[in-house]
């Protein structure tokens, strides 16, 4: 065989999800011929999904996106990257110099988000523009979790994890690992840690749909949508009341936290979730020794009731001790940075100041909340938007009015690689490296499983005339006269560039880029229990089991529970994730857009299994196929995430906004449905 013909095999990890499972790349010259899992990567061992199988087909797809594109008389033509970033920056100054840079928004997308030098770049574009309209997946994805983990924890990135190796006691709420690998947890091989589990104890999964996790676990709790809140109330309120309470740290609030929990009878609980009182029955006896693991995911975050949920699920585990001990839950002290050594601040005020033209929403953590953009657009506050690799017409909610709001934009700077219908809206496309066509290390060290990080080389060159995404920023940053990081090199086709830019990413990590580099996978033992969290809980004063905010929007849920009970034959819609797409990207890899309905809902309605349906709210109106489905709850229908064609964004209103964490509500709306004309 001659040379040129010969396979060589490339270690490297997948990007799509946090759980960077180890891949092995089989090229014969620059072609990818195979991707498959990398068995002596320790984390991943062999295990990867579809969607990371599918990275080569994603490089190499007829959508991808392979030259600068610039809009010229309402149309997107082929350009250089020296006249699209000159055109750019010349249409931001304007925007800059008329209205000042508040009128530049910034959309942290996730496409930019696993991407650790262009993010970062990305970053420091924003920190030098100056301007607060800045928007994050956070509040279209999970800001119950940042905001209890401020009010509760006091640290919006304290994020408990289940120590899986010894858990004998774990409640999945609104989480669905088998599909998702979890929710910022990095599940590899989900199948295999639930089994572990409920071999070794009770795995309880509570969600209005049979799913596919459930075949895994011990019991499947079916209630209403948005109901949770009331089974952890009930569960903290026996416990609580029988005194078998025993957390591990100190606490603060115990008699407000009693007294807010009050009406959280059997009887009451049982009533709201819609469930029969033996299964809160049940669901106590296996709590109430402890310690028990709560898992939340997007079936709770973006819920009307996701605060309250959230905090309930915390307090349980706090209660039974569960917080950074064995058994229970572990928090990442960091590989970039380092938590265990430099401590965790104080940080128990998460809101921030918020829009203009939403002066009922604030901002959390300095994000702006997403629902907010078209309203600052229409009132002229938001001129030009730069989108760090987001696809927002599928992401953000109010599909139809976000459209026309971003039609409206002078700038709609989109960095992508596959075209799509924001690209097409947009007025510069900016095509980066892919994964593929890019090294790495993991810029979320906290959002992986272990203690560990690792390094995946540039495997291809990059398609056509794509740049890495840092260098392009670090051009449009010259261009406005910014201070581009130094060290920066001009140029990333260069020998060396793009891993130059990592190696000045993480300064303080534990191991140097160097050593991860050459060693390509390092890991360090985990302690737990960990002195750092102990030690923050006790500086904070003890985890608040009560925080204000907390308990009077628990008031105003309880208060509000009939307006929010659907009309009888009425529909709740939940959102849900599919195995073969992240979110709007790898459609091509053949998922459809199938809403679940229970047989007995669809047989009034004259529906049938695979029939053509409509779901339409207030908002818009979209055509999807039915599929019959016995685990749907009576009354709830599942509607997946991320089709151009079927957008379920077309269902959700930009109004319909949680007003303390600015997220906006994408589950447990009234739909209508009906057989497609
Ligand atoms: N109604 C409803 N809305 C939702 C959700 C829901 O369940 N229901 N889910 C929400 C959630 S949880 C999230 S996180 C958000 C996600 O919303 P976004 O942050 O907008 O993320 P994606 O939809 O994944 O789009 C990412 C884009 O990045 C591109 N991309 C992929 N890799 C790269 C790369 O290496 N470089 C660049 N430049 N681009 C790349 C992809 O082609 C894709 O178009 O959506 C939210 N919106
Ligand atoms: N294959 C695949 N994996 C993904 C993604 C993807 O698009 N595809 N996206 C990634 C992203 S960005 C995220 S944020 C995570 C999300 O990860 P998860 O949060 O696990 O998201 P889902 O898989 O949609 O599971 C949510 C479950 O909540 C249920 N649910 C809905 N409403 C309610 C409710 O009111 N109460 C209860 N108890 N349950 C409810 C739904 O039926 C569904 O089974 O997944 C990540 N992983
Ligand atoms: S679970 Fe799938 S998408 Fe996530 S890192 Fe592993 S292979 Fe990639
Ligand atoms: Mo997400």
């Amino acid at each position: 065989m001659a040379e040129a013909d010969a396979v060589r095999s490339v270690r490297s990890y997948c990007r799509i999800c946090t759980c960077q499972c180890g891949l092995v790349i089989d090229l014969i010259g620059d072609t990818v011929i195979k991707v498959r899992g990398d068995k002596d990567n320790p984390a991943s061992r062999g295990y990867t999904c579809p969607k990371g199988r599918a990275v080569a087909d994603l490089y190499a797809h007829p959508d991808g996106i392979d030259r600068p594109f610039v809009r010229h008389d309402g149309a997107l033509v082929a350009t250089s990257w020296d006249e699209c970033l000159d055109d750019l920056a010349a249409r931001l100054k304007r925007v800059i110099d008329d209205h000042g840079p508040e009128a530049v928004g910034v959309f942290f997308g996730s496409g930019l988000g696993m991407d650790a030098a262009g993010f970062k770049m990305a970053e420091a574009f924003f920190a030098q523009l100056g301007s607060p309209a800045k928007f994050s997946p956070m509040t279209i994805d999970g800001t119950a979790k940042t905001l209890v983990a401020s009010l509760v924890g006091g640290f919006p990135g304290l994020s408990p994890r289940t120590d899986y190796a010894k858990a004998t006691t774990v409640l999945f709420v609104g989480v669905n690992p088998l599909i998702s690998h979890g929710h910022n947890i990095a599940m590899v091989n989900p199948a295999l840690i639930l089994k572990d589990v409920a071999r070794r104890g009770q795995v309880w999964m509570i969600d209005p749909r049979v799913n596919e996790s459930s075949p895994f676990v011990t019991r499947h709790l079916a209630p209403k949508p948005g109901a949770d809140y009331a089974i952890l109330g009930y569960l903290v309120r026996e416990l609580m009341a029988r005194g078998e309470d025993q957390a591990a740290q100190p606490i603060a609030g115990r008699d407000e936290l009693a007294a807010g929990l009050a009406p959280f009878t059997l009887a009451r609980a049982a009533e709201i979730a819609g469930l029969p009182e033996q299964d809160l029955l049940d669901l106590y006896e296996a709590v109430r020794s402890g310690p028990v693991s709560v898992e939340t995911g997007t079936g709770v975050t973006m819920t009307a009731t996701a605060n309250v949920t959230q905090w309930l699920s915390w307090v349980l585990m706090i209660l039974t001790g569960a917080m950074n001990r064995p058994g229970g839950m572990w928090f990442h002290p960091g590989f970039n940075v380092r938590f265990d050594t430099m401590g965790v601040p104080i940080y128990d005020n998460p809101w921030t100041p918020g829009p203009p033209t939403r002066p009922e929403l604030t901002g959390l953590i300095g994000d702006w909340p997403c629902a907010a953009l078209p309203d600052e657009i229409f009132a002229g506050n938001i001129k030009a938007l730069v989108n760090f690799g987001g696809s927002l017409v599928r992401s953000f909610p109010d599909a139809n009015i976000l459209r026309k709001a971003l039609a409206e934009l002078d700038v709609l700077a989109t960095f992508e690689i596959m075209e799509n219908e924001t690209t097409a809206l947009s007025t510069h496309v900016l095509p980066t490296k892919s994964q593929l066509e890019r090294p790495e290390i993991p810029l979320w060290d906290t959002l992986s499983s272990r203690l560990s990080a690792q390094y995946a080389p540039a495997v291809v060159p990059p398609r056509g005339e794509r740049r890495a995404a840092w260098w392009i920023i670090a051009g449009l940053m010259e261009r406005l006269g910014m201070t581009v990081p130094a060290g920066t090199p001009a140029n990333d086709l260069a020998e060396g560039a793009d891993e130059a830019m990592l190696a000045a990413l993480i300064p303080h990590a534990r191991r140097s880029f160097a050593e991860i580099r050459s060693k390509g996978y390092v890991e360090e033992e985990l302690e737990l229990p960990a002195r750092w969290v102990d030690a923050h809980i006790e500086r904070f004063g003890g985890w608040r089991l009560a925080p204000p905010a907390l308990l009077s929007q628990l008031g105003k849920i309880l208060a509000d529970e009939a307006s929010r009970q659907l009309p009888p034959g009425g529909f709740a819609m939940i959102p849900r994730r599919m195995r073969r797409h992240l979110n709007a990207a790898l459609l091509f890899l053949g998922d459809t857009c199938d809403v679940l309905i229970n047989p007995e809902d669809a047989a009034p309605l004259g529906i049938a299994d695979r029939q053509a349906i409509t779901v339409a709210t207030d908002r818009g109106r979209i055509q999807a196929v039915a599929k019959l489905d016995p685990g749907m709850r009576r009354g709830v229908v599942s509607v997946p995430h991320g089709f151009p064609e079927a957008n379920v964004n077309e269902l959700t209103s930009k109004d319909a906004v949680d007003r303390i964490s600015g997220m906006v509500l994408y589950s447990g709306f009234p739909v209508e449905i009906a057989t497609a004309p």
